[in-house]
């Protein structure tokens, strides 16, 4: 029973909501234990970085754009996997840094590889695009300090 309770609070994607929400009692002496607990994030590998290997910042592609992603001095794995200096793939279409604090978002800029997988394939309409890259841990949450690509601009024809 503990067990499971445990292993539920382990994997559950808890609360945003929880680490914002501003103390109420002005007199309260305690400190935010559940806030900092949320916010606790994970350390990447110094050095660490994660890169485009295709396409090239600058090149012209077609549909469906072939995207390959680069790692170096972390492992990949799936997420939820809570492994030291590890982490999966997300890929951020034309938007910048979401907040590093929280889990990444979820939707069309902000794409995950929760399976570990390091290479995909998107649409895109026709016209220039930026792409950059982030590590999220097995929680989804960015790395302290953060793993990110430089970010590369395509043409989509
Ligand atoms: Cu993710």
């Amino acid at each position: 029973m503990t067990t499971t309770l445990l292993l539920l609070l382990g994997c559950g994607q808890e609360s945003p909501d929880q680490a914002t929400t501003p103390p109420a009692t002005p007199s309260a002496t305690e400190p935010a234990v559940t806030a900092e607990a949320a916010l606790a994030r994970t350390s990447s590998a110094a050095g660490a970085h994660v890169f485009f290997i295709s396409p090239a910042d600058g090149d012209t592609v077609s549909n469906p754009v072939a995207i390959e992603f680069g790692i170096e001095g972390m492992d990949v794995v799936k997420a939820g996997v809570d492994q030291p200096y590890s982490g999966h793939h997300h890929l951020l279409v034309n938007t910048g840094l979401p907040d590093l604090t929280l889990p990444i978002p979820a939707d069309e800029q902000h794409i995950h590889f929760g399976d570990g997988s390091t290479s995909t394939e998107i649409s895109l309409p026709p016209g220039q695009h930026t792409l950059s890259m982030l590590l999220g841990d097995h929680r989804h949450i960015p790395h302290d300090p953060p793993v990110v690509s430089s970010p590369i601009t395509i043409t989509v024809e």
